[in-house]
């Protein structure tokens, strides 16, 4: 039997990796989307990867860019999956204050580039399109798919452009195209620096004596934290089902930064309030104050719930940073029991 396959924009982040493994392990052939660089950007994925010239190889990567429509085409063209995974954009939401031209070109007009190539390609598949909390922005929670959107950045504008042009898409030419609405989601592999995985690494760095310091923005932010292992499972459930419809994936529970800090600094032993800086460059002119995620239509329509708590991440991001110091950055085995419904299976730390 010809296997599933599924085209991934973005397979060299958090979320992308932890994808592929997935659809691997549920016997996919994977191809992922990667940015040419002058140095090597495939860290999260190297354990996962076999030479194309082996007969066994399910994992084949291309180079391409959200920002060039015309390559777009072409590899589907040549790939013709049956699911679309877009993944891919600059992601920061700080640094989307930097470079808002250049966030609203591959996190915004990038999404209508892929889909517009499914359209021009003619292939027939199923697309997912990452969608984010960040599009509710100062609208309070508790936030579920129908709540307004009122973006506080120009990434979450640009993500609100995504959106409404995936729906359009699916309106407009009958296209499977849906949106994943993700709260924030975190783990091991999660880039250096989101606030969660700054604040794990410098505990682990700051415990071993490798730092002295911490500098942060606002604390008072609260966040809805799950564990990206299991975000992933949604994501691919929602291109099963019989019908295209958007979901939101959240835990329900909110912490604030304040609350991760001492979570983290306590799990190893140490009172976060003497390492602690602030600095007003991590500070976004323009701040989303509140994310607390309704995901009962997931929950009830894809069996889907989110199993690990904010502080329980915080700890078990702690526990991998500590491992990963004291090997040295080498592979370390993820322990955290992931729930029944999911595939288990080893996750390497990145
Ligand atoms: P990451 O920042 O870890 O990964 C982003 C990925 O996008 C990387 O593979 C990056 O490639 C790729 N990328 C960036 N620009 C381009 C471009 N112009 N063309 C092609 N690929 C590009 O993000 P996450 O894995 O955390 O998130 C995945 C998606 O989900 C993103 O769209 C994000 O906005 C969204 N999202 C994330 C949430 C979260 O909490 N993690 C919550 C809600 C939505 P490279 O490695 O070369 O930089
Ligand atoms: P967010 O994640 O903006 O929610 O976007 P981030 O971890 O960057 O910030 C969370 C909150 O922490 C506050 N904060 C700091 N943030 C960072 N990065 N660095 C700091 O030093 C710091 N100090 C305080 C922030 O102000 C904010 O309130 C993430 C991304 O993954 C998006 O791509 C995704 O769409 C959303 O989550 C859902």
């Amino acid at each position: 039997m010809t296997p599933r396959r599924a085209f991934i924009s973005g397979i060299t982040g958090q979320d992308g990796s932890y994808l592929a493994e997935l659809l691997l392990s549920k016997g996919y052939e994977v191809h992922g989307l990667i940015r040419r660089a002058s140095t090597f950007n495939t860290s999260r994925i190297d354990h996962l990867y076999v030479d194309p010239h082996n007969p066994d190889a399910k994992l084949f990567l291309h180079y391409g860019d959200l920002s060039d429509g015309a390559r777009l085409v072409t590899l589907l063209a040549d790939i013709k999956p049956d699911e679309v995974y877009n993944l891919g954009a600059q992601s920061h939401v700080r640094v989307s204050f930097d470079e808002p031209e250049h966030t609203g070109d591959t996190t915004g007009v990038g999404a209508m580039r892929f889909l517009e190539a499914v359209r021009l390609a003619g292939v027939n598949c199923r697309f997912y399109q990452a969608s984010s909390s960040e599009m509710f922005g100062a609208t309070p929670p508790p936030q579920n798919e129908d709540t307004p959107f009122y973006p506080r950045s120009p990434y979450g504008a640009a993500k609100v452009y995504a959106y409404w042009v995936t729906k359009n898409y699916r309106e407009a030419y009958d296209m499977f195209a849906v949106n994943g609405i993700l709260f924030n989601h975190e783990s091991p592999r999660r880039g250096e620096t989101f606030v969660t995985r700054k604040i794990t690494r410098a505990v682990a760095a700051i415990k071993a004596g490798k730092q002295d310091s911490l500098y942060m923005g606002n604390l008072d932010s609260i966040r809805d934290w799950g564990y990206a292992a299991e975000y992933v499972e949604g994501m691919w459930r929602m291109l099963q089902v019989d019908e295209p419809e958007d979901f939101v994936l959240a835990t329900g529970v909110g912490y604030t930064v304040r609350d991760f800090l001492e979570t983290s600094f306590s799990h190893v032993g140490l009172d976060w309030q003497e390492y602690v800086k602030f600095d007003e460059r991590y500070l976004r002119p323009t701040e989303v104050d509140s994310l607390i995620g309704d995901a009962s239509k997931a929950e009830s329509k894809l069996g889907w719930k989110a199993q690990v708590d904010g502080l329980e991440l915080a700890r078990l991001m702690v526990d991998a940073d500590v491992e990963a110091l004291e090997h040295q950055g080498s592979p370390w085995i993820d322990k955290v029991d992931l729930p029944s419904w999911s595939v288990q299976r080893s996750i390497k730390f990145a």
